[in-house]
């Protein structure tokens, strides 16, 4: 039995859905959050592009240019970082909130490859002046933590990411407004560079950056950022007030959320719900509803904990099939098998209300394909998530093994055309995991998506 009075079984009150409806209806929502319920890459930019035909604003609020969201459309492949996946649509706005870490050189990079790939974004995207602004001490500091002899390595995407939130935090940050003044970017850039450069020589031995040339850089790339600027909380509650529909792009996922996640292996972002509304600016009352997107399996990329990783061949299997190689570091990800416990968790802190399931077609080789169900702790069956890094040591996964289905389901757009044995494991999915599947992915195109009934 699993233990009766853990917190997250309580927590497992499947929504109240009425049954004929089905994914569709957020379109009629006045908005929705679209977040990543495992460690990030579950599919997030393919499905904020699905949902996204009905929504005219798509707002990211977490992260920076170390997110790595795909879209293929036609067969062309866009991979956006720090601007919303709602752009590749003609009638969405896209807005970059102020919960985001802004790398300015890494968003004009985006805007030209969008340019040049036809699509022009002037006019149609919006950059809160509220943002912080990544600067290049933050990569400077970050790349020398990560590789000094005795810090924690966590594996990060080295852009600066931590460091920013860390400056914000520490009331020592440049907003996006502030980048914009250039007698207050002078003097930021000045006084930043005298105590980064004499904290990171003294503690990890790294050479000096020089403030002159950086002010002039990023007095430079502020001339062509602020044709995008704007005040985005007024922005949206307008729009929420106009009847347009809003989405909320998460970054990375729920396990990776700077309280929720597997702390300290995390982002230094709030990449679960709440952060869509802290980063950026609308009120908790008017999200509509939120959808977490799930692998049919896990990956993690970086260290940190993760129970059901796999050790054998089908990690391979999974990591070629799937394409699992990080979309910004090109780094390999980490393969495992779905984890309902951790499942059930990012559904309850965030409120989840749909899930979609990405990469089924991955698993199609499979002759087998554990899930693990529950967790053995000291001996004892539960589904509580230890807070404590140390507690996942003593996880032993507790597997229930189902039949893979052996046939390709590769581009299926309808359930009743699935393999009945992969029918299966979305009702077993659907069932442990206390959120109702809204749709499923069996590719990487636009078009390799089914909404269930
Ligand atoms: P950071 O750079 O400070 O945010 O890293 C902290 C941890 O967060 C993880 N992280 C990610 N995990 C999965 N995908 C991410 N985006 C890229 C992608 C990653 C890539 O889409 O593939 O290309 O490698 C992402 N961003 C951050 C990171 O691995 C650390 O564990
Ligand atoms: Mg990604």
């Amino acid at each position: 039995m699993v233990e009766a009075r853990s917190p997250l079984r309580c927590a497992l009150i499947r929504p109240e859905t009425n049954p004929l409806e089905n994914i569709s209806v957020v379109s009629q929502r006045k908005s929705a959050v679209v977040l990543g319920a495992q460690w990030g890459d579950e599919g997030k930019g393919k499905i904020v592009d699905v949902l996204s035909e009905k929504f005219s604003v798509v707002a990211r609020y977490a992260g920076g240019h170390n997110a790595g969201h795909t879209v293929i459309i036609g067969g062309k492949k866009f991979v956006l970082q720090l601007i919303p996946c709602g752009v590749l649509r003609p009638q969405c706005k896209g807005v970059i909130g102020n919960g985001v870490v802004f790398d300015p050189m890494a968003f004009l990079g985006e805007v030209k490859k969008l340019k040049e790939a036809g699509l022009e974004v002037n006019g149609q995207l919006f950059v809160s002046n509220r943002a912080q602004v990544i600067l290049p001490y933050h990569r400077m500091i970050e790349l020398a933590a990560e590789t000094a002899p005795g810090r924690t390595k966590i594996g990060t995407t080295r852009r600066g990411i931590g460091p920013a939130y860390e400056d914000k935090v520490h009331r020592n940050g440049l907003r996006v407004v502030d980048l914009l003044n250039p007698a207050l970017l002078r003097t930021h850039i000045k006084n930043a560079c005298d105590e980064k450069n004499t904290i990171a020589h003294a503690l990890f031995g790294t050479e000096p950056l020089d403030p002159k040339g950086m002010y002039e850089e990023y007095a430079r790339l502020a001339e062509q950022v602020a044709p995008f600027v704007t005040d985005t909380a007024v922005l949206l509650n307008d729009a929420i007030r106009n009847g347009e529909k809003v989405m909320f792009e998460g970054a990375q996922g729920a396990l990776l959320d700077i309280d929720h996640g597997t702390y300290p292996f995390v982002t230094s972002s709030s990449a679960t719900a709440g952060g869509a509304v802290t980063g950026t600016g609308v009120g908790p009352t008017q999200i509509g509803t939120v959808i977490g997107v799930t692998k049919a399996y896990v990956t993690r990329v970086g260290e940190g904990p993760f129970p059901s990783e796999i050790h054998d061949g089908s990690a391979e299997l999974l990591r070629a099939r799937g394409q699992e190689y990080g979309a910004v570091t090109g780094r390999p990800r980490r393969c495992g098998w779905l984890d309902l416990p951790l499942l059930r968790y990012s559904n309850m802190i965030n409120s989840t209300e749909w899930l979609v399931v990405t990469k089924m077609d991955v698993m199609d080789e499979c002759d087998e394909i554990p899930v693990c169900a529950h967790y053995k702790i000291d001996g004892k069956l539960t589904d509580v998530i230890p807070a404590d890094i140390r507690g996942f040591e003593s996880i032993e996964p507790v597997y229930t093994k189902l039949k893979g289905w052996k046939a390709s389901t590769e581009g299926i757009t309808e359930f009743d055309k699935l393999p009945k044995l992969a029918q299966d494991y979305l009702h077993f999915l659907e069932k442990e995991s206390g959120a109702k599947i809204g749709m499923v992915s069996t590719g990487p195109d636009r078009d390799q998506t089914m909404t269930l009934p």
